[in-house]
């Protein structure tokens, strides 16, 4: 039986992970920092299964994920674990550069100080944010990396440590460079949920929904899909750095018009910058909600722009679909669709 860790197990793509890998037969270990009182939301469908196991320990106790290492000794490694909340990591970007970076070089020596460098193979979770200020379009394995936000610049150094570790001791280690996929697992803060549960709210109590820079581009995939692509990468032949995206890109202001439209409503959006909104231009029949045509449902405020932003990321998957066979199932539309009907429930 193969044995799997993943860090950062309660996370979204970290309940993916650990579920697909237990359909495929895995022993999985979880790490999840302690909290307080017991949250095991993601993990609900698989908590009771017994080869499931969590371990508590901080991504930033090098002696703790060292001896979980020792002791689980797993044939693959997931490091999931990150603060990954980017607008959070202006605020705090001491403590983000400690658990997304440093957090990683963590894991990594426990691989190497536990003699485990032919037996365990190594993920990281890198990012498209790593390409920042885009310097071409679309984004590609060779795309020069220009980050803008502390939390890019921690995701820098652990992929770079990454691509160290594979190259001084030979160790079995790829960055998986992940553009934004979401699901309805994904943290409230992140745009697509924000804007996805607002519409609800918004429908229930009339109050718009603000928002920062609506003119920012994403590729966006789904969580489910991404997660069998970081499997893929660790079970290839060798080592590499791979970048997984759907090829497609949205605006901010696409994703609120189509999760509105999946609660029967649609709007338009007038004016510019800081004075843009959105009002509704019609009302499908059979929606229950207090609004009415010409209401404002979408305000910018300034308390949601960042100090740096990425304004517009674009991945090519094409390597991807060539060497793992891999490329997205889910399109933008289903996802946000499935976002949607998750938040009414
Ligand atoms: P997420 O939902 O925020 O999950 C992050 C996980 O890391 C949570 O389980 C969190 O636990 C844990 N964690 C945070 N700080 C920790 C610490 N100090 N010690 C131990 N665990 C800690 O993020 P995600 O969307 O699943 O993303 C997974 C990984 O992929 C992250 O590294 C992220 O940066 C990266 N990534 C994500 C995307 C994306 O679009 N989703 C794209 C590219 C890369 P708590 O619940 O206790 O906070
Ligand atoms: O949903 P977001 O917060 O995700 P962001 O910054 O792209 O980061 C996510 O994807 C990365 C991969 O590229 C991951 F590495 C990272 O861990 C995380 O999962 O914001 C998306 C865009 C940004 O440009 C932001 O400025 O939406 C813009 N935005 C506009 N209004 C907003 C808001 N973002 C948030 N969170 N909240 C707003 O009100």
């Amino acid at each position: 039986m193969k044995t799997a860790l993943i860090t950062g197990v309660n996370g979204q793509d970290g309940s993916y992970l650990a579920e697909y890998l237990l359909n495929l037969g895995y022993k999985v270990h979880g790490i999840m920092r302690r909290w307080s009182t017991p949250i095991l939301g993601r993990l609900s469908g698989i908590q009771d299964n017994e080869r499931f196991c969590v371990h508590e320990c901080d991504i930033t106790d090098s002696g703790g994920i060292f001896s979980i290492i020792k002791e689980t000794r797993p044939h693959e490694i997931y490091n999931l674990a990150a603060q990954s909340f980017v607008g959070h990591s202006f605020q705090n970007p001491s403590y983000t550069s400690q658990v997304d970076g440093l957090g990683v070089l963590n894991v990594l020596e426990g691989i190497r100080l536990n003699g485990l460098e032919q037996n365990t193979k190594f993920y990281q979770a890198s990012t498209s944010e790593l390409y920042g200020k885009v310097q071409e379009s679309p984004q590609n394995e060779e795309t020069v990396f220009r980050p803008r936000s502390p939390y890019a610049i921690a995701k820098l150094y652990a992929y770079w440590l990454t691509v160290n570790y594979r190259e001084s001791y030979g160790i079995h280690a790829s960055n998986g460079i992940l553009f934004n996929h979401e699901s309805p697992r994904r943290g409230r803060e992140f745009v697509s949920q924000k804007i996805c549960q607002g519409v609800v709210k918004c429908l229930k109590n009339g109050k718009p929904i603000l928002l920062g820079n609506l003119d920012s581009k994403r590729d966006w995939g789904h969580a489910r899909d991404y997660v069998e692509a970081m499997h893929k990468i660790v079970q290839y032949k060798k080592p590499l750095d791979l970048v997984i995206a759907t090829g497609k890109t949205y605006s901010v202001r696409d994703l609120c018009i189509l999760a509105f439209k999946y609660n029967g409503i649609d709007i338009e959006f007038t004016g510019k910058g800081m004075q843009e909104f959105a009002i509704v231009k019609n009302i499908d029949p059979f929606t229950n909600t207090v609004i009415s045509l010409g209401d404002t449902v979408i305000e910018v405020s300034e308390k949601f722009y960042r100090p740096a932003d990425v304004e517009q990321l674009l991945g090519d998957p094409t390597k991807a679909k060539k060497i793992l066979n891999w490329e997205a199932k889910t399109s933008f539309e289903a996802l946000i669709k499935e976002m949607v009907e998750a938040c009414k429930v």
